[in-house]
């Protein structure tokens, strides 16, 4: 229940972020942004342009930090940032808190590429689908993925290729909440964080 006059009911709408639009324009910050950082105009944010990003808004990643941004936010692993990729990052008020990683999350994190390269056997990047089902075998053994998850492959292979990648089996866990529950991200409800 708002305690607001109509008045202010009306100024917290237009101010809210969804709808704040600068520029005289109406899109969606999220695009604004987008279409600011795109500085090639090429449709896509490249790695470089994110980091000028980040660092445009006060957020000085390290290496480690910015690698693991990478992989967070371009979540089909095809090494550049679409709109709807960067659209799903932005609109998450923990943003950020998402890419400053302590060295204690980074170092859980690590655990995952090393589990994630020992089934890439020849260091192709990503696992097709009978070297997918060993990983599996292995986090299912390890309590961290369930039985009824192992026919999901088509839809953690984002980008349809066959094949999935490091990026791609990042965000189907950021999605079920597997990064939280190994320690690589807080469990913080985004309503503590406002
Ligand atoms: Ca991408
Ligand atoms: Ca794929």
């Amino acid at each position: 229940m708002s305690k607001l006059s109509p008045l202010k009911k009306k100024i917290a709408v237009v101010l809210s972020p969804k709808l704040f639009a600068f520029g005289g324009g109406t899109k969606p910050v999220s695009q604004l942004l987008f279409n600011k950082y795109d500085t090639d105009h090429s449709g896509l944010i490249s790695i470089s342009e994110l980091r000028f990003l980040c660092y445009d808004m006060g957020h000085f990643l390290s290496d480690a930090q910015f690698e693991w941004a990478c992989t967070l936010i371009d979540k089909d692993g095809s090494g550049e940032i679409n709109y709807e990729e960067f659209a799903a990052w932005w609109q998450n008020p923990l943003r950020f808190d998402h890419l400053l990683l302590s060295d204690d999350q980074l170092d859980k994190l690590h655990k995952i590429t090393e589990l994630f390269r020992s089934y890439d056997k020849k260091n192709h990047g990503e696992l097709d689908k009978k070297q997918f089902q060993e990983l599996f075998k292995h986090l299912i053994k390890d309590k961290i993925m369930e039985e009824y998850h192992a026919n999901q492959f088509d839809e953690i292979d984002r980008s349809h290729d066959g094949k999935i990648n490091f990026n791609e089996l990042i965000a189907w866990f950021y999605d079920q909440g597997v990064l939280q529950k190994m320690g690589v991200l807080p469990i913080k409800t985004e309503d503590e964080q406002k």
